[in-house]
């Protein structure tokens, strides 16, 4: 049900050469024109990019958003003129000529790379190699993840990408075509570029290896193809839509192609070719059209192309409107359809935390919230590299994703933190699903380029990064994160949350989970930590980023101490020591400094106050002059840890309450 019939090309009259020629001189043409940008690609894969479109991909031009489409991902985001090209002639809104045209150009849709949310039909950003194939794993995975839970005629579609040599050799595409294959993900169709050529020249110059075996030893299906000639490569989707494994399709391609000089040679790669060699290949590919001029006949047999999967779509808009609309909205709006139930469940966990006598660690806490919000979010995919157990990140009897079972929903990413990042943003893109997934802090490096991508395109994907500081202890100096939160902070949009309890942590999850456009990095203790919120209140305290926990007792503050996560129950004790001394100091709690430096002035004022400040956090302190000001001093680290317990590293390091009061007796002494 719901499969697209595989057509032959759209309009027999047209020549699949001029369609794939119109491709082929559009990227010349835009790239010529921008005096940057990469014809080599485009030119090479427009064969594959034909037969793709017209034969087989399951899209309706007018409706980019239509749930049940097929996925097309440019992995290899350099030849984003492909995709433009190809949005443009199947009729995309707002994919103009002009736009075409304006190529690299301040406010254009057609960015140097693709950019997500630039223009409808750009999946995903790519660009960075290699993250295009780890998001289509996502993407495939959450088809299955909504195919087992909404059924075959609502969701049934493939994912297709274009990934090179480049994609293919980064590291993360290793972990992405591992992962895949264990989960047999068998609608997910990787179109590989295989011309040999990479910028620095041929790729001979730097590997050996045989990338389609390399496929074959992690589970998938592989064929080989002439890349330029249209049936085999027909022939080759065509059996690759019924493996029951995931597939590639190496497709033997020349660089360039058309280009008299030039085809075949890595100066294509990503530069303009040039008015003489352009003219050459219009002559060689003959076309004989002006550039950016695309025939009519030619034009309408790619419209059609557009628009050959409009009744396909309608027949399925009728099976999704004969769906109860409560079994619709969860789909479309995840969060919003369980506002009320995650309401409730994050209510329930702050009582239930505030409740509690006993001290524990917020990656604790972290998994007393799931038990309360999973069953309360169904869109929520959990997961971790390897580390559930320490992550804290499955809750008991939660059920697990496996080959031929999706109905689960937690994922044994393995030791993949790379692709477990950026196969959550495809989860995330697919639509339909929240994914959340674990590691050690420390690890986040291992998922930055992952990370960055998630807050470039403004996705809602939750880190839950455990063992944020030296309190991890004894596994020393290489898993304790010490610049880690700094260089968080430093990517926009991104919300960094370190709870200081277990109300502090429900109140984190719940912004993580509201937030509609930007990923969050809990970041969280594997020691345990008092409980200082002991008073349930309605109100998520943690929204504003930063809240006066403590204030002084009627009188006028000495002094501010500012702490997050596991330290806010430090700057209590320093606040009590302080006092022995008859000097007033308040606390204030910063889970977040993003929400905090979105708030109004007034508030930030009002929160900070005019006292000098002292800040501490078991981390560098990188930043935090923002917050200190000019009379302000820091607690923290100053490099690396070591391998100890705990609580030595903290008074090795100077850590303590103690030092908090002294460091703040020391200001008001100046
Ligand atoms: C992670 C990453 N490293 C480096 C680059 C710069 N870069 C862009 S394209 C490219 C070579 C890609 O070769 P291939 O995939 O064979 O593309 P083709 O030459 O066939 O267009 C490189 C190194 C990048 N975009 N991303």
């Amino acid at each position: 049900m719901g499969k697209p019939a595989v057509s032959a090309s759209t309009n027999a009259a047209v020549a699949h050469k001029d369609m794939a020629n119109a491709i082929r001189a559009l990227a010349m043409d835009a790239v010529e024109k921008a005096k940057s940008g990469h014809p080599g690609m485009p030119m090479g894969m427009a064969d594959v990019a034909t037969v793709l479109f017209t034969r087989f991909l399951k899209f309706d031009a007018s409706a980019p958003e239509w749930p049940d489409r097929d996925r097309f991902v440019l992995s290899a985001g350099h030849g984003s003129m492909l995709l433009y090209a190809l949005l443009h002639l199947t009729g995309y809104p707002g994919m103009t000529m002009k736009e075409l045209e304006s190529f690299r150009q301040l406010g254009a849709k057609t960015a140097g790379h693709p950019e997500f949310g630039h223009a409808p039909g750009i999946e995903t950003t790519t660009g960075p190699l290699g993250q295009g194939l780890a998001n289509a794993v996502g993407m495939a995975l959450a088809e299955r993840l909504l195919n087992a839970r909404l059924g075959e005629g609502i969701v049934d579609h493939y994912t297709y990408v274009l990934a090179g040599d480049g994609c293919l050799m980064e590291g993360i595409s290793h972990e992405a075509i591992s992962l895949a294959g264990h989960l047999r993900l068998n609608k997910l169709i990787v179109l590989f570029d295989d011309n040999q050529i990479s910028i620095d020249g041929p790729t001979s110059l730097s590997v050996s290896d045989d990338q389609v075996k390399r496929f074959e030893a992690s589970g998938w299906a592989t064929s080989r193809v002439d890349g330029h000639d249209p049936d085999a490569i027909a022939g080759a989707i065509e059996w690759a839509r019924r493996s029951d494994k995931p597939t590639i399709i190496a497709c033997k391609t020349v660089i360039g192609y058309g280009a008299p000089t030039k085809q075949g040679k890595a100066s294509t790669h990503g530069s303009p070719l040039g008015a003489e060699e352009i003219a050459g290949a219009r002559s060689k590919l003959g076309w004989a059209h002006a550039p950016f001029e695309v025939p009519p006949h030619v034009l309408s047999a790619w419209r059609a192309c557009g628009a050959r999967g409009s009744a396909v779509r309608s027949a399925w808009t009728k099976r999704w409107e004969s769906l109860d609309a409560k079994a619709r909205e969860p789909v479309e709006h995840p969060a919003r359809a369980a506002a009320p139930a995650i309401a409730s469940a994050i209510a329930a966990a702050k009582k239930a935390a505030a409740a509690s006598p006993a001290k524990k660690a917020t990656r604790n806490w972290s998994e007393a919230t799931l038990d309360h919000l999973l069953p309360a979010l169904p869109a929520l995919i959990g997961g971790s590299a390897d580390l559930t157990g320490s992550n804290n990140t499955r809750i008991k009897d939660q059920p697990v994703v496996a080959r031929g079972n999706f109905a689960g929903s937690y994922i044994y990413y393995g030791v993949r933190e790379h692709a477990m990042a950026a196969v959550m943003n495809g989860l995330a893109l697919h639509g339909g699903l929240i994914p959340y997934g674990g590691t050690f802090l420390v690890f986040s490096d291992y998922c930055r380029p992952a990370i960055r991508l998630s807050a470039l395109m403004r996705q809602r994907v939750i880190y839950v990064m455990t063992h944020d500081s030296i309190g991890l202890g004894e596994d020393g100096p290489t898993h304790q994160p010490v610049e880690h939160l700094a260089s968080l902070r430093a990517i926009p949009n991104l919300n960094v949350l370190r709870p200081a309890d277990g109300v502090e942590t429900a109140e984190c999850w719940e912004l993580a989970v509201r937030v509609g456009d930007t990923p969050s990095i809990l970041a969280l203790t594997r020691q345990a930590v008092p409980n200082l919120r002991t008073t349930h209140t309605d109100e998520n305290l943690c929204a504003k980023g930063a809240y006066v926990l403590a204030e002084t007792s009627g009188k006028a503050r000495d002094v501010t101490v500012l702490a997050t996560g596991s330290e806010v129950g430090l700057a209590m004790e320093a606040r009590a020591l302080l006092a022995k001394d008859g000097i007033e100091a308040a606390v204030v709690s910063m889970p977040s400094w993003e929400l905090f430096a979105a708030q109004p002035v007034a508030y930030r004022e009002a929160v900070l106050g005019t006292a000098p400040r002292v800040a501490v956090e078991a981390a560098v302190g990188f930043g935090w002059e923002r917050w200190l000001g000019e009379r302000g001093t820091f607690v923290g680290m100053g490099g690396f840890g070591a391998s100890a317990p705990a609580a030595k590293l903290y008074d090795h390091f100077g850590i303590t309450a103690a030092k908090v009061a002294d460091a703040a007796r020391k200001l008001l002494s100046r």
